[in-house]
């Protein structure tokens, strides 16, 4: 006879309420519940950084910003597909200074605002950073990982540029300072970002950007399916969860659980941020199911998160957090 799985013993019936703490700390800042939206995801203009505010999001995070606004890359720059997505968006934003002049009215809705900051080069970031941080966000977050501006690599795949960079940026930041990280595909490149975290005063990760320079075509037309870059952008979805748990993983095991993590990368269902958990995510963000199913997604993804932790007995998210077993 089949061994009963654990799961048999705790039924949800149809209908059944279920309250549960969703709530998350990353670096002494509360969250209220532990999903957000990823940065780029419905967060460029002012209409959408409110709707996020009076969604049950449980931050608010800004588009990347640049020191100049700009209109991003020529469309069509997003496509949505059954697995997933790829975007060539090339940073559209209002430029910073509109960001620091909105963030403190995003106060209002009672909940942490990230504010992501991406420059054109090194000193752009060292002067975004000394603005930013005037206008109080909860944290700052630094983007090292934008796959799809011509002729800009993503930084953090250059370690040396990263941590003279992050090492600059330390001292104007007196908010928490978290770091988007792009996937890596290597053990020792793990190692050796590892390191220069830790070395570099970050206080919390974002793990992955999207995966950078995917190709998606369509047959039908002999054509790629957006077109920045010959077709080349950044992936999203379902397809990438995979690489996104890797390095929550990876991660989360070199720091040995001391840093925070947001896991970000293919999260569709609440049961999908419950990996993320296990693999040793404080809290989770949300890109393509959020840009196809608007901000009604984070009700459903707090119900379905709750459902998956009642059905395996969990009393609550941090008990789960880091504690994917070993076959
Ligand atoms: O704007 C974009 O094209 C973009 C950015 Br800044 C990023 O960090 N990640 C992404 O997939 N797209």
């Amino acid at each position: 006879m089949r061994e009963q799985s654990r799961t048999d013993f705790f039924t949800i019936l149809p209908g059944e309420k279920i309250s549960m703490d969703l709530s998350t700390t990353i670096a002494g800042v509360q969250f209220p519940t532990c999903f957000m939206n990823a940065s780029g995801a419905l967060c460029v203009t002012r209409e959408e950084l409110y709707a996020l505010g009076r969604s049950r999001a449980g931050a608010i995070v800004t588009k990347s910003m640049t020191v100049e606004p700009r209109a991003g890359n020529p469309e069509p720059r997003y496509f949505g597909f059954p697995g997933g997505s790829i975007n060539s968006m090339g940073l559209p934003n209002l430029g910073y200074r509109a960001y620091a002049e909105l963030i403190p009215e995003l106060a209002q809705f009672g909940k942490p605002v990230i504010a992501s900051i991406a420059g054109l080069c090194e000193d752009d970031f060292l002067t975004m950073a000394r603005v930013i941080d005037q206008a109080r966000p909860d944290l700052i977050e630094v983007n090292l990982s934008c796959p799809n501006i011509p002729g800009k690599p993503q930084i953090a795949y250059d370690p040396v540029d990263s941590e003279r960079l992050l090492k600059r940026l330390r001292p104007l930041i007196t908010v928490p300072m978290g770091v988007k990280l792009p996937p890596y595909f290597d053990p020792a490149h793990h190692v050796v970002m590892a390191d220069v975290i830790r070395r570099s005063g970050v206080d919390y990760l974002n793990l992955i950007n999207s995966v950078g320079n995917g190709l998606v075509v369509n047959p039908r037309q002999d054509s790629p399916v957006i077109k920045p870059k010959g077709g080349f952008g950044g992936l999203g979805g379902s397809l990438i969860k995979p690489v996104a748990l890797a390095n929550v993983r990876a991660f989360w095991k070199l720091l040995e659980g001391r840093i925070p993590i947001i896991g970000t990368g293919g999260i569709m269902q609440g049961v999908d941020a419950f990996e993320h958990v296990l693999c040793g995510a404080w809290a989770v963000q949300v890109g393509t199911v959020l840009v196809e199913e608007g901000v009604g997604v984070f009700e459903r993804l707090e119900r379905e998160l709750m459902e998956a932790l009642a059905m395996r007995g969990q009393p609550s998210l941090h008990e789960c957090r880091g504690k994917l077993k070993e076959l």
